[in-house]
């Protein structure tokens, strides 16, 4: 009998987390050597912590037995990604280990949740959202300095670096990533450049700070087809009104792109027009995804 409060994985699940073929879950579960127990219609399921001991007996060197003891919290984080919700009792894990420096552990784990097959766009929307929302509330009332959130923010960024994709970098399309003038917050952008680099796009990636007539500029000079900037409070707005006329003034029709803005800065902005091949905002990386899924399929 499975205990209701245990964390139940199907014969695929069990395989993916053991990092086997599913035929050897199924052989071993047939021979005794592996506990399970069958549905109603007949199918096999095994406890989380089965499999674990199971791993262990057997010497299998698998990731989630690197999150000792954390695996369970670990397995249902992924689960709850999975389906596109906040894992919010993981949260609270990697915010006390972002807290005491512990960077390995998280840097690891983020890495498995994406081997493990949670993509950047929900890694971004569900998990380091969220967790960089906490940082912020702490820095409100005091609890955080700032030195503190830019350690924070480091670690992260520290994690997406090792999720790059860089290898057969294609000529084109270009991309151009920036934050606008007076924009400090990098890591929305950081995560944008990730997905088009994931999805083939070659990215020039200016960072933090970087005036409008600079992104004009340089979207000429390259060629870029698609221009994304990310705008974070206290920018508003007031400020991606300036943006978008300075980039339009700058606009120039043989060299056309399209002009994807987002971020909670962009929360208020409505009706927004300028002679760009197209613009369009995004408060969330999966819905940016599915756009680019959408307009750049052959890709
Ligand atoms: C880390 C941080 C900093 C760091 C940034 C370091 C760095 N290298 O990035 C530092 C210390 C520099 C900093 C500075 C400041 N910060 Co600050 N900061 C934060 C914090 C804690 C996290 C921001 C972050 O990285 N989030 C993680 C990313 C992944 O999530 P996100 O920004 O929410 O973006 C999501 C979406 O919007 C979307 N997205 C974002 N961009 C884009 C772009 C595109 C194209 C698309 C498709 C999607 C998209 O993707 C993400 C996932 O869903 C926030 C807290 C918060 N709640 O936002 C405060 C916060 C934004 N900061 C704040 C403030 C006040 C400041 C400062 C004025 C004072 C200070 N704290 O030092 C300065 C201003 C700096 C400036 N001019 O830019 C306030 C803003 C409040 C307000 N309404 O005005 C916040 C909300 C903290 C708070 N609770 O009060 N900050």
């Amino acid at each position: 009998m499975l205990d209701k409060d245990e964390l139940i994985l199907s014969s695929t699940e069990a395989a993916a987390l053991l990092e086997i073929h599913v035929s050897s879950i199924k052989r071993w579960s047939d021979e005794g050597r592996l506990e399970a127990v069958r549905t109603p219609g007949g199918h096999r399921r095994f406890s989380l912590q089965t499999l674990l001991m199971f791993a262990k007996q057997e010497q299998l060197r698998i990731p989630l037995l690197g999150f000792a003891p954390y695996e369970a919290k670990v397995w249902r984080g992924l689960q709850q990604l999975r389906q596109g919700m906040v894992p919010k009792e993981l949260l609270a894990l990697m915010y006390q280990w972002l807290k005491e420096g512990k960077s390995g552990r998280l840097i690891r784990l983020i890495l498995f949740f994406y081997r493990y097959g949670v993509s950047i766009a929900s890694l971004g929307d569900y998990l380091l959202g969220p967790l960089m929302d906490q940082v912020g509330a702490a820095w409100e009332v005091g609890e955080v300095g700032i030195g503190e959130e830019h350690r924070m923010t480091q670690v992260l960024v520290d994690a997406l670096y090792a999720l790059r994709h860089v290898e057969q970098e294609p000529e084109e399309p270009i991309a151009l990533v920036a934050c606008p003038e007076g924009e400090q917050h990098e890591l929305g952008a950081f995560l944008v450049r990730l997905i088009l680099e994931e999805h083939r796009w070659r990215v020039l990636y200016l960072g933090a700070d970087v005036p409008a007539e600079e992104v004009g500029w340089q979207q000429q000079q390259w060629r870029a087809s698609l221009v994304a900037l990310s705008f974070v409070p206290p920018l508003g707005r007031a400020d991606v009104l300036r943006t978008i006329r300075v980039l339009d003034q700058l606009y120039n029709p043989d060299c056309p792109y399209t002009l994807i803005l987002g971020g909670k800065g962009t929360a208020a902005v409505r009706c927004i027009h300028g002679s760009f091949k197209e613009i369009v905002i995004f408060q969330k990386l999966e819905d940016f995804e599915l756009w680019l899924y959408q307009h750049h399929a052959q890709r």
